[in-house]
């Protein structure tokens, strides 16, 4: 069997599914924590960009209201890392958070995004990170049968019932909108 030493620099590793479809190091992660938590959903890469929940439905063909998007915000007080799965369709009102948070919350900035959970804004996963994050996940998502999530990538999503995601997540049920 032939043998490729070609070193491909890491971050364009790509990795095999199950489906056969080649993903990036970032998006395989995300598939392997979903299968590590029993859970089939498979990451698709699309063809275009991901990285908005409204680029991420028309990618998709569905709903904005169906993207769940995965918001970091920062504990003002105990500088904690927050994630709250929002539906795309929703604002999340800050103000409103801190007092269901217990602590004023704020926009995270891109670096503390990537510290707390590996991966980068436009791909930020519900579940997959480094470390546990306190996890809040909206409502609304629940008005749908089927909700798509960023995979690990600005083109990467995976498709699961927002029931299913919320048991994955351990996340507390939250009103955004
Ligand atoms: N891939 C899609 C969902 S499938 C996605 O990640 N959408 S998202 O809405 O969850 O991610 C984009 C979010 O990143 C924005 O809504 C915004 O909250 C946040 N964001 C974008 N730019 C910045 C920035 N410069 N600093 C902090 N947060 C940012």
């Amino acid at each position: 069997m032939a043998k490729e030493e070609s070193g491909a620099p890491e971050r364009t590793v790509v990795q095999q599914d199950a489906g056969q479809q080649q993903i990036r190091e970032s998006a395989a992660r995300v598939q392997q924590a979903l299968a590590a938590l029993g859970i089939t959903a498979v990451v698709r890469e699309m063809p275009a960009t991901t990285r908005t929940a409204k680029e991420a439905a028309e990618a998709v063909g569905c709903q904005v209201g169906q993207i769940a998007k995965s918001l970091i915000f920062r504990g003002a007080r105990t500088g904690r890392a927050v994630l709250i799965i929002a539906s795309g369709s929703n604002r999340v009102n800050e103000k409103a958070m801190a007092a269901i948070v217990g602590e004023p919350i704020e926009r995270a900035t891109p670096e503390f995004v990537r510290e707390a959970t590996g991966f980068a804004i436009g791909g930020v996963p519900p579940l997959g990170h480094k470390a546990a994050i306190a996890t809040w996940f909206d409502e609304a998502l629940l008005g749908y049968e089927r909700i798509w999530a960023a995979a690990g990538t600005p083109f990467a999503v995976f498709e699961i019932a927002p029931q299913e995601l919320l048991r994955a997540t351990g996340a507390t049920l939250v009103k955004c909108g």
